[in-house]
């Protein structure tokens, strides 16, 4: 692939998921922090997030490749599990519990992340 195509399909890509966040993220009309978190082919990143103890959040899970196994994001703890389509931003809102930690992982357990109090 030249340079030249290249930085087209990386602003495709930028054009793609801007239009994804309007589409697949909800309004946030209290304001609530918003966390972005990209799931490669290797899992999270960042893998560790935090929140500020009892506070609400948002955490906005973008997928940005086929590989690996990034197409199912669970919260085991919350009961929590979505779908992450390709580069479609998908937010998942929650407060952060007292007592510090919530983990989330891919539909077979084999990712790790966190979101921890601070
Ligand atoms: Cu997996």
């Amino acid at each position: 692939m030249s340079d030249a195509r290249r930085v087209f399909v990386v602003i495709g890509i930028a054009l793609a998921s801007a239009c994804g966040s309007s589409a697949a993220t909800p309004p946030n009309p209290d304001g609530r922090p918003e966390i972005a978190v990209r799931v490669g082919a290797e899992g999270y990143d960042p893998a560790e997030v935090t929140a500020a103890a009892g506070a609400p959040v948002r955490l906005v899970f973008t997928r940005t490749t086929d590989e690996g196994c990034g197409q199912q994001l669970v919260f085991p703890s919350l009961d929590i599990r979505r779908d992450l389509p390709l580069n479609e931003p998908v937010a998942v809102d929650l407060t952060m519990p007292a007592d510090g930690r919530v983990r989330f992982t891919c539909g077979m357990d084999m990712y790790d992340g966190a979101l921890v109090a601070r």
